[in-house]
């Protein structure tokens, strides 16, 4: 996963080339009957592809496909069977990871260093582990033959295209569903590549179909009185529209939502590691990761040393193209998001935060948003509360753990946290009192196909990942 990478005029084309550029149903790309949508590269606000997409009707055959291809081949085929097609699957992400990677960084706008190293290498990781999965599933605990639930209808969002579409449709495979998935409007790229993919890999057609549209194709998936299964991705108050739209159906329903982690450092904490974890937690992905350490909760006593730390490290951070390879942080997916970004800081300013912006330079043209970080923030500030899905880090402070505890649980989310202390049964302690999905220690962002990953509260409920994410797609 380390190959050099030097921008060759023509991978700048790449996008513009493709047939497959057009909803995957029953096994073909077809035109569908929506509008066609023209996908944007955030780095160079420059149309990158025109991708054809689906309409109402076209969800409808998608729909039918995959219950198709689940009574007639998917459903009764042996898991050994259907891991050889998910470890296919998972060799071929390896092939095309170079192309795949490029695609992801023009499409998206994140660094191809990100892209390279932990989007498509992790998307593999999550087929190989899922395949393993495939004919054990009588050893996962849930009985000798846990039973798909048929037709699993998937909505995923920009931030991570090709893992979040790894991380539905992987463990829906393994365990026997067949899928439609609608990727987000602005990234559409990458899962429509992954549909070649499964067209190489001979996966029988309809196990796999592909819905490119808005928001409006995701609601008609969810709505389909043909799927069994909804999985969801992205903003919390889409996933309660769709949790209100599933109510009072049979339909299974799980929601992956939004995240306000707190990274919490106490005095004992090697500061430069804490630095690095910080960095990591909020500017990763343009901080549009749901998971980001976007509060940081410093110790009194150590929050003036820290602070000045942080500031010289994110001075060093390089903004720009995200083709570059030395490039630390690329361009905000959509104007859109830029938007919502610049709104939220500024109530930060308005509610009296002090604002300190890295010196890098920004480029004219693009979606940038410069690291940025607040201090002096209260609980109260919207800074503190709101998801800002952006490279913004509020910095609050504590003077005792239980203060601490209690700081990072002042939440409506509940799906990360991190702390940094070289006292390991504080860790033991923090841990089991915050309510967090996850808790890193020493360590922030690290993931791990076989490691459940899911919220609390209103980030959502269900985990994917490990054994226990096989739970959401198996009548147990
Ligand atoms: O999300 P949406 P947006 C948060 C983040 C961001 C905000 C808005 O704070 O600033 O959400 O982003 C599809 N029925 N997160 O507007 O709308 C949509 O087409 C069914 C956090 O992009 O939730 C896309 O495929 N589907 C988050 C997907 O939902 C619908 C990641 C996500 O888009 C739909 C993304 C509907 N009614 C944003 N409306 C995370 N947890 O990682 C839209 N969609």
């Amino acid at each position: 996963s380390t190959w050099e990478y030097a921008p060759a005029p023509e991978s700048r084309d790449i996008a513009n080339l493709r047939p497959s550029y057009r909803p995957f149903i029953g096994g073909e790309f077809v035109d569908g009957s929506g509008e066609p949508l023209k996908t944007i590269n955030p780095a160079t606000e420059e149309v990158l592809a025109e991708v054809g997409t689906a309409s109402v009707s076209d969800v409808d055959t998608a729909v039918k496909a995959a219950r198709r291809a689940y009574e007639r081949t998917w459903r009764t085929m042996p898991g050994a069977e259907r891991a050889k097609y998910l470890f296919r699957i998972a060799r071929l992400i390896q092939e095309r990871s170079r192309e795949l990677a490029v695609l992801e960084t023009l499409d998206n706008g994140k660094p191809i260093k990100e892209s390279r190293d932990a989007d498509v290498p992790t998307a593999a990781a999550h087929f190989f582990y899922h395949a393993g999965w495939a004919d054990k599933l009588g050893y996962a605990g849930y009985g000798p033959d846990p039973k798909p639930l048929g037709v699993a209808g998937q909505v995923i969002p920009w931030n991570f295209p090709l893992l979040m579409l790894a991380w539905k449709i992987a463990p829906a495979l393994a365990t026997g569903n067949t899928v439609v998935l609608k990727p987000a409007e602005t990234t559409p790229l990458s899962a429509l590549v992954f549909a070649e993919i499964c067209q190489q890999a001979g996966l029988p057609p309809g196990v796999v179909n592909i819905v490119p549209g808005a928001g409006d194709i995701g609601a008609a998936l969810v709505d389909h009185p043909g799927v069994d299964k909804v999985a969801f991705t992205g903003s919390t108050e889409v996933g309660k529209q769709i949790q209100r739209a599933v109510a009072g159906t049979p339909k299974k329903l799980t929601l992956e939502l939004g995240g306000k982690a707190a990274n919490v450092v106490f005095d004992d904490a090697p500061l430069d590691q804490a630095v690095e974890g910080i960095v990591n937690g909020i500017f990763y992905n343009q901080g549009h990761v749901c998971c980001a350490g976007s509060r940081l909760l410093a110790q009194e006593s150590v929050v003036d040393e820290l602070l000045e730390k942080l500031r010289h490290r994110v001075s060093t951070l390089r903004l720009g193209d995200p083709l570059d390879k030395n490039t630390d942080i690329g361009a905000v997916n959509s104007a859109e998001q830029l938007a919502r970004i610049r709104d939220l800081a500024e109530t930060g300013d308005a509610e009296g935060a002090q604002r300190w912006t890295s010196p890098c330079p920004v480029p004219e043209r693009g979606f940038f948003f410069p690291p940025t970080v607040f201090s002096g923030v209260e609980q109260s500030m919207r800074i503190a509360r709101e998801e800002i899905f952006g490279p913004v880090l509020s910095v609050l402070t504590f003077r005792t753990p239980d203060e601490a505890v209690a700081k990072a649980n002042n939440t409506p989310y509940g799906l990360s946290a991190g702390i940094w202390t070289e006292k390991g049964s504080r860790i033991l302690w923090a841990a089991s009192k915050l309510r967090a999905g996850v808790v890193w220690a020493n360590t922030f962002n690290r993931f791990d196909p076989a490691a459940p990953f899911g919220g609390y509260q209103e980030s959502g409920f269900g985990r994917e990942g490990g054994r226990t994410g096989l739970e959401a797609y198996l009548d147990v």
